[in-house]
């Protein structure tokens, strides 16, 4: 084992020689990367061995988290801090003549995800692990060939670029083809009877093999903190199809099979908060969900010998309604394959399964065509019209007479399937992301399911790792915490509470604010080496990075922005501020790419304005992911979570930039309320509408953007200058300025505008006390504990995974 730098030397050149083909002086980087990732991989497989037989001894509760997407940032140098070794290797590395930087350079990120939802799966992953004494949790996913694509930016535009990112083999996942399920799409229903039970024959069905690639996470410094994402990647059966095909002649057919069978794990769909609505999303989220199942009953067999107690010791957690086939499947397996009755197979399903909410918007909720449904998955359409029914008769005779209610919930209406209420009948549990989003759930969008069923709805609040996000991802700062405080805080962030001793410690909250100026070089370095424009790291670096989308207001941001700009050139002063933004638009979401293309017409105007230039500059900054927010979020003075009040659900981000002693400048929307809540009115720029006035103002008639326009002469002012010629480019921005007046302003920017801007106002002379702003920002710091993904996974263990009751 290694202990230390010689010992790490000897693993390392021994593995070198065993995997790599060349010697080391005539290797080359990758090949260098390749053999150190092989050894940490090799370690950690073997605490993963110890970890399966504690695992069993102690008879574990198994918790399988289904997500259509994990984005799980870079492993090398993060698995390497968790082990304690990171340094080791380094000064190992060095002694070999190997610069261990350029070597985490070579490793990709795996684009899995398009934004918080997927991020917030990587969270847990890391929190499960290292939160493994109350269950263990496991990651299920789908290994796409193809991710989230990489944005360039081209004229001021988003162009979509895709990301081969498996192009060198993604070293850190291992294949587990002794572990592959197979899935069966299409085909029909044959019923039979086996002695006086009548049985279902899924017939002339597609097979598709769902083959897992394994990843192994790590939890922080104890090597029994370990688990796995398992992502399956789709491959065809070559007995059945392929393989007749071609002793047939039949090339192209048996072609055309593989090519089906194959895209269904080719591409992540980019719609962030979009159903998508075709046949080949359908198609994943059942290989996904039956992969999945299938792998679980698979492996409690083989430990248990059968499925006695499977509901007490299995639990199916589902990210969103996108796996919620899995609720069906697993009937499916209960009934068709294991023998049960109806009623058994019910009473376990209901008990596994636990389902959180992500959005209220309703472009997001799924709802399938029945007939497009039914030609995919014959059997699982059955078993949810039979769920369905049971259900509305159930219903039915409790509330005698309440049509309403059987109309607000059944699964099946109007020819679609709807993914929501059939998660929600078919869970234990269903929660929210926020605990206003919650309540909303509660009073809403399930109000009738929540009148039926009150015990089912429990508010969990996201968290981030703050292991990744403030430990890793910010050296400087997590060092001088552990000097003042030790270094529990790595593994209960709570005790970071313990830094407000230090707020009148000089000496301290100096250092406080060189880590923060580090940081601030580090991102102006990198922003001059790959986009060319210069900031000043003494400037208020103000930062708005997320996916671009209408109801996250980057356009509210930027209308400010020009406001700014039309006041200093009339004379105004303020504290210089660098403006900086970063997200992706969805290739098909045209509004949205026409805000990057105005955020960078803004900056062009902006930036080569003298007169203008001491006080503000602009930035977007090109392809934001994990690992560019990792320089990000710690170089952040104001955060931007700006949100129109009740559309984003929780938003993680805003914890991200917590963390990091960032002063969240929030709308009243999602977690933002909570943040508030834990550092008060004083720690943090409130402004505008809330959840409650949105809605009100949401119904037809109520609200008149034209209004706003029309008597806030500034606000006129940067309106029109969308379109006048002010920006000085042929791109035409009506469509944007349509939106606010035309379509009367759905995300009600205009409203917001003034209070968002004294809000800003405030926070940027608040910045000229550097003093004041000091005590805020280790304010927040001190207080961001709660958001921990660790604090959440608590959570979701006590609550909802953790059950009582009966043994099924
Ligand atoms: C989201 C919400 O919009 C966010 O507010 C929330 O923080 C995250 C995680 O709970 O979930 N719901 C959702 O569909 N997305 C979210 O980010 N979108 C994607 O990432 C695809």
């Amino acid at each position: 084992m290694i202990q230390d730098k010689e010992s790490f030397k000897k693993a390392y050149l021994d593995t070198f020689s065993r995997v790599e083909s060349n010697p080391l002086e005539l290797s080359n980087n990758w090949e260098k990367y390749h053999a150190l990732v092989s050894l940490v991989k090799e370690m950690m497989n073997s605490y993963w061995v110890n970890a399966v037989k504690t695992n069993i001894e102690k008879d574990q509760r198994r918790i399988y988290y289904l997500s259509m997407e994990f984005l799980i940032g870079k492993m090398l140098a993060y698995n390497l801090m968790n082990l304690g070794l990171e340094n080791i290797v380094r000064e190992g590395l060095a002694d070999l003549n190997i610069n261990y930087d350029e070597l985490l350079l070579q490793e990709e990120e795996a684009p899995l995800g398009n934004g918080g939802l997927g991020r917030l799966a990587a969270c847990y992953l890391d929190s499960m692990a290292q939160e493994k004494d109350a269950g263990y949790g496991f990651g299920f996913g789908i290994r796409y060939k193809y991710g989230l694509f990489t944005q360039k930016i081209v004229d001021g535009c988003q162009v979509e670029v895709p990301d081969p990112w498996l192009k060198d083999g993604y070293v850190w996942a291992t294949p587990k083809p002794d572990r592959m399920i197979t899935v069966k799409f299409k085909g029909n229903v044959r019923t039979a009877m086996d002695g006086n039970r009548i049985i279902f024959i899924h017939e002339n069905y597609e097979p598709v093999l769902a083959v897992p690639h394994d990843i192994l996470f790590l939890g922080y410094m104890d090597t029994s903190k370990i688990n796995y994402l398992r992502l399956y990647s789709a491959e065809p059966v070559m007995q059945d199809f392929d393989l007749l095909s071609f002793n047939q002649g039949e090339f192209a057919k048996a072609a055309a099979y593989r090519a089906e069978v194959e895209a269904i794990s080719n591409i992540l769909y980019p719609e962030d908060q979009n159903q998508a609505g075709r046949e080949l999303r359908l198609k994943q989220e059942y290989f996904l969900s039956a992969a999945s199942v299938g792998d679980s009953i698979a492996y409690y067999k083989m430990i248990y010998g059968s499925l006695d107690k499977f509901a007490k010791r299995v639990a199916f957690h589902i990210n969103d309604t996108h796996p919620a086939v899995s609720i069906p499947e697993l009937m499916r397996i209960l009934i068709d394959e294991e023998g049960m009755s109806w009623e058994e197979a019910w009473e376990i399903t209901v008990n596994v399964f636990s389902y959180t909410n992500h959005t209220i918007l309703p472009e997001a909720l799924e709802c399938w065509p029945v007939d497009l449904f039914r030609a995919l998955l014959p059997r699982i359409y059955m078993i949810i019209e039979e769920i369905d029914r049971r259900y509305l008769q159930d219903i039915g005779s409790r509330y005698p007479g309440d049509e309403e209610l059987l109309r607000k919930t059944a699964i099946i209406a109007d020819g679609r399937i709807n993914m929501a209420h059939l998660s929600v009948i078919g869970s234990r549990s269903v929660n929210g992301v926020s605990r206003i989003h919650s309540q909303i759930l509660k009073e809403n969008i399930f109000g009738a399911f929540y009148k039926i069923t009150p015990e089912k709805f429990h508010n969990i609040t996201n968290g981030v790792s703050h292991r990744r996000f403030l430990h890793y991802a910010n050296q400087p700062l997590s060092d001088l915490i552990s000097q003042a405080i030790g270094v529990e805080w790595i593994n209960q962030a709570t005790e970071l509470d313990k830094l407000l001793a230090f707020s009148n410690d000089r000496g301290f909250m100096e250092q406080l604010a060189k880590a923060k100026y580090k940081n601030k070089e580090r991102l102006a370095k990198y922003i001059f080496e790959r986009q060319g424009v210069a900031i000043d790291p003494s400037s208020m670096f103000d930062i708005h990075v997320k996916r671009l989308h209408g109801y996250k207001r980057q356009l509210l941001n930027a209308l400010k922005i020009m406001d700014l700009y039309n006041a200093i050139k009339e004379g105004k002063t303020i504290q210089p501020t660098t403006f900086i933004f970063g997200g992706k638009a969805a290739s098909s979401y045209q509004r949205a790419k026409d805000v990057i293309k105005l955020i960078n017409s803004v900056a062009q105007i902006v930036n080569n304005d003298k007169q203008v230039n001491d006080y503000i500059r602009v930035v977007f900054l090109e392809n934001f992911n994990v690992s560019l927010g990792e320089i990000v979020y710690p170089a952040a003075d104001v955060s931007e979570q700006i949100s129109t009040a009740s559309k984003e659900a929780s938003g993680t981000g805003c914890m991200k930039f917590m963390f990091n002693g960032a002063i969240t400048l929030g709308s009243r929307d999602g977690a933002n309320l909570e943040i508030h809540e834990a550092v008060g009115d004083e720690h943090f720029a409130l402004f505008g509408l809330t959840a409650a006035q949105v809605m009100e103002l949401s119904v037809a008639g109520r609200y008149n953007s034209w209004d706003e326009y029309s008597s806030t002469p500034r606000l006129k002012r940067v309106i029109d200058q969308l379109v006048d010629g002010f920006l000085q480019t042929t791109y035409d921005f009506h469509s944007i300025r349509n939106g606010l007046l035309w379509e009367n302003d759905c995300f009600f920017v205009l409203k917001d505008f003034m209070p968002y801007t004294v809000a800003w106002e405030g926070l940027n002379q608040k910045y000229a006390d550097q003093d004041q702003w000091l005590q805020s920002s280790l304010y927040n710091i001190a207080k961001a504990g709660i958001f921990s993904s660790d604090r959440a996974i608590k959570e979701y263990h006590q609550l909802i995974w953790n059950r009582k009751g009966p043994v099924v």
